[in-house]
């Protein structure tokens, strides 16, 4: 039987909108959406289908046997499982206590489930990946908007300006982003791209500024200084709703374009051109502070900057501007319900709201978690469970992790694949698939906000289960079934859907509700009251950053220069993969099997390097080193290497992407501990490695 089922793409967390059609329970077609993306879907999105299919993933609950790591399982039920999570559980919470329990999953829309089983364990302790992803950029806005990075979206579609600072968004794809971007361009927009290598967001670029690495906030401090200089800032909308404004003016002082143009290694001329263009196309110039700003110890004054210049630009709820997303109360409409449970009032593990008191209390700093695992300090943490979340891919260093996760007495993997954590842990609970399961219905906030729905295409191929079954399950074995009070889906999605006069059929017809007709402005006029930080306006000198010894307006430091011998390690995404878990997938392996190290030709051809070659790539103390092949290209700055992400896995029972290219998180030894207290990011790009052509080049024969 045919059938058609709008869904929600899991590819990746973007998690675009589609559209399935299935024929006796296999997927014969997926595409976006017609009804948002017109079609378009990514490489990763159309081979979600060989993920359905693929047999190297769990097939049923694993209970670990070997020691940890060593790969040896004894298959189980489902209440097997979920019983011995659940003694194991209790037994902890009886000995330690509950906040001896770490949650952590990937956020999103439905992380509510996730904090309120942890939160009703009586864990404050829920956590995410954000301390190695947007973190930096996630409090920089947090201190200047009052909101965090979530609190502002883009209007790119009508924007006459777009500047990129190492979102190189036509590889870290977000389809409508993307699709809103070409838009633009089409409509004679232009789009300034800053990275330290030429992307595929940098070909289509009108403008492209190959910096050194680590220089992004010199180059934003020197437009911040010719914006000013020249006028071309929104005075009326800095007199109404921003302060600190004066300070900024005598603190830009000497950082002029030419002094950004030497520190960066571009042209100052250049640089006038570029603000002559922002001058003339404001408000609609959106500075994109992205998720990273690239990772450097000084992202998140970067990423503060790209906010300042926003506010320069007077752009916030301005037609191609940004705007702040609205949800079912702007549009004068009822909300959906939500599973939900407050966060038990105790320290939390990690430090964050008590011993670092300017960072967002939300999901903490998952990092931090292991210095305090070791000294026991606050308490001890007896427990870890990653659910959408593969921490020895995530967080650098997995065998400093491992030390600190040997004090636990329980691992718990809630993944649809083996991860590199989910091998090393105790239990692994296989998710069913997104094509294979239902979520809870989530609200997508925007300028036309609406609720959406992940549908169930086909019946699951393995003995696996939908997140919120698993959760209900373990709830129901720990006596807190009253906070999970529902048995099926269908009775979630009622309850959920009550206070909104919807059902679950209102969904069918395009695979979502819009809760507007007409997108939702605010009055640019009448912003009053918009901005959530202490004073109620934009601050470019906070308080809050001054109460716990940190400057708003940092001097700036110089990048450090490569010790001898060695390069920076940059790593970035491929359009085809995300992150670590499509490397093994049937499809997307074969598109791009290794990664390679790109290396500068002039830097490559001193070390005898050519394109292809094989060379070796050791992390500063030599404790990893991998082979892989190199890239040469004049594409990338002299101090970098760059690889993509995702690559490295050492897990026999995924075979596709066995050992294939280099890791680069197993190359940051160290970087656990080296992270931002200002921004609470993890400095990735503070990596430096050795690189040599590797003797297992094979012979070159000589051309006759
Ligand atoms: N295909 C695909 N798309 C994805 C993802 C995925 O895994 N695959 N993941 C999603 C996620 S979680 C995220 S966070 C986003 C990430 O989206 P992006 O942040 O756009 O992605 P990255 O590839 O990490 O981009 C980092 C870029 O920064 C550059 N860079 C390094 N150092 C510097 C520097 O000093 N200055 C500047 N200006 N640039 C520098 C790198 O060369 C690289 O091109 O992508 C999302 N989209
Ligand atoms: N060295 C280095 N470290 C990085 C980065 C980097 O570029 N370099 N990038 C950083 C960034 S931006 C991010 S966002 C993080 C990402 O870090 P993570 O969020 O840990 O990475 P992912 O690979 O996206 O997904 C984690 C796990 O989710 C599983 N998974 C996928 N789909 C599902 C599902 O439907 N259900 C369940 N239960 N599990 C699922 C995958 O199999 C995988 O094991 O890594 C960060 N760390
Ligand atoms: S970007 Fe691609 S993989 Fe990610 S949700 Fe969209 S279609 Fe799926
Ligand atoms: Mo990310």
């Amino acid at each position: 039987m045919k059938k058609s089922i709008y869904s929600i793409c899991g590819m990746c967390t973007v998690r675009c909108p589609i559209r399935v059609e299935t024929e006796n329970n296999r997927v014969t077609w997926i595409e976006g959406n017609p009804h948002l993306l017109g079609g378009a879907l990514c490489a990763k999105g159309s081979a979600a289908s060989a993920l359905l299919e693929d047999s190297e993933r769990p097939q049923q609950p694993l209970i670990r046997v070997g020691a940890r790591g060593a790969g040896r399982w004894r298959k189980a039920t489902w209440d097997e499982a979920l019983d011995y999570v659940a003694d194991k559980l209790a037994t902890i919470k009886k000995e330690y206590g509950p906040e001896s329990v770490v949650l952590s999953s990937r956020g999103g829309p439905w992380q509510n489930m996730s904090k309120a089983f942890i939160h009703a364990f009586g864990s404050p302790n829920y956590t995410n990946h954000d301390s190695t992803c947007g973190r930096n950029t996630h409090h920089a806005s947090l201190s200047v908007n009052g909101v965090g990075r979530k609190g502002f979206a883009y209007d790119i579609k009508n924007a006459k300006h777009l500047v990129l600072f190492g979102r190189n968004m036509f590889s870290s794809l977000r389809i409508a982003e993307n699709l809103q971007t070409l838009d633009m361009l089409d409509n004679g927009g232009r789009l300034t791209y800053v990275d330290v290598r030429q992307t595929m967001t940098g070909v289509k670029a009108t403008r492209f500024f190959q910096v050194r690495p680590g220089t992004d906030y010199a180059l934003a401090l020197g437009v911040i200084n010719g914006v000013i200089k020249k006028g071309y800032y929104d005075k009326d909308f800095i007199d109404r709703y921003v302060s600190g404004f004066d300070e900024l003016c005598s603190f830009i002082e000497q950082y002029t374009p030419a002094w950004a143009a030497a520190e960066c290694g571009v042209k100052e001329k250049d640089i006038n051109g570029f603000i002559e263009e922002i001058g003339e196309d404001r408000p609609h110039v959106i500075f994109h502070p992205g998720w990273n700003l690239a990772r450097y110890k000084d992202s998140f004054y970067a990423s503060r900057a790209l906010h300042v210049l926003n506010i320069l630009m007077g752009n916030i709820e301005q037609k191609g501007g940004l705007f702040i997303p609205k949800g079912a109360g702007d549009c004068g409409v009822k909300g959906i319900r939500s599973i939900d449970f407050p966060k038990p009032d105790i320290k939390r593990g990690d430090g964050v709201g008590w011993k670092y008191t300017h960072f967002d209390k939300g999901p903490g700093l998952a990092h931090l978690f292991f210095a305090n695992m070791i000294d026991q300090d606050p308490y001890p943490i007896k427990a870890w469970i990653a659910m959408r979340h593969d921490l020895f891919s995530c967080m650098p260093d997995p065998e400093k992790q491992k030390q600190a996760l040997d004090q636990c007495d329980l691992l718990v993997s809630i993944d649809i694949h083996y991860s590199e954590f989910g091998w090393y842990s105790d239990v692994i609970l296989p998710e069913s698939t997104f094509l294979e399961r239902d979520t809870p219905i989530c609200q997508q906030k925007g300028l036309k906000p609406r609720l959406a729905v992940r549908r169930k295409a086909v019946e699951p191929r393995f003995d696996s289960k939908a997140s919120w079954e698993i959760y209900k399950g373990l709830a129901d074995r720990l006596g807190l079934t009253q906070y999970f009070p529902f048995a099926t889906i269908e009775e979630l999605w009622a309850w959920q859907l009550e206070p909104t006069g919807l059902t679950i059929e209102d969904f069918e017809e395009k695979g979502f509700v819009e809760l507007t007709d007409a997108p939702v402005y605010y009055d640019g006029e009448k912003l009053a009251g918009q901005f959530k930080t202490p004073t109620g306006r934009l601050e470019l000198v906070s308080n809050k950053l001054d109460g716990v010894g940190l400057e708003s307006l940092k001097p700036y430091v110089s990048a450090m220069a490569p010790p001898k011998g060695m390069f920076r390690l940059i790593c970035g995404r491929s359009a085809v993969h995300t992150h670590g878990h499509t490397t093994n997938n049937p499809l997307l392996s074969e598109l791009m099997a290794t990664n390679t190290l790109w290396i500068n030709a002039h830097k490559a051809r001193r070390m005898g390097v050519e394109d292809g070659d094989l060379v070796e790539v050791a992390s500063e103390n030599r404790s990893y080193c991998a082979t892989l092949a190199a890239k040469v290209t004049t594409h990338i700055h002299p101090e970098a290497v760059y690889t993509v992400h995702g690559f490295g896995k050492d897990i026999p029972a995924q075979t596709r992407n066995f050992q294939a290219g280099v890791s680069d998180q197993k190359l940051m030894i160290g970087k656990l501990d080296d992270w931002d207290e200002a921004g609470g990011g993890v400095n990735l790009n503070e990596t430096f490695v050795l690189v040599r052509k590797s003797l297992r080049n094979p012979k070159r024969r000589v051309e006759l």
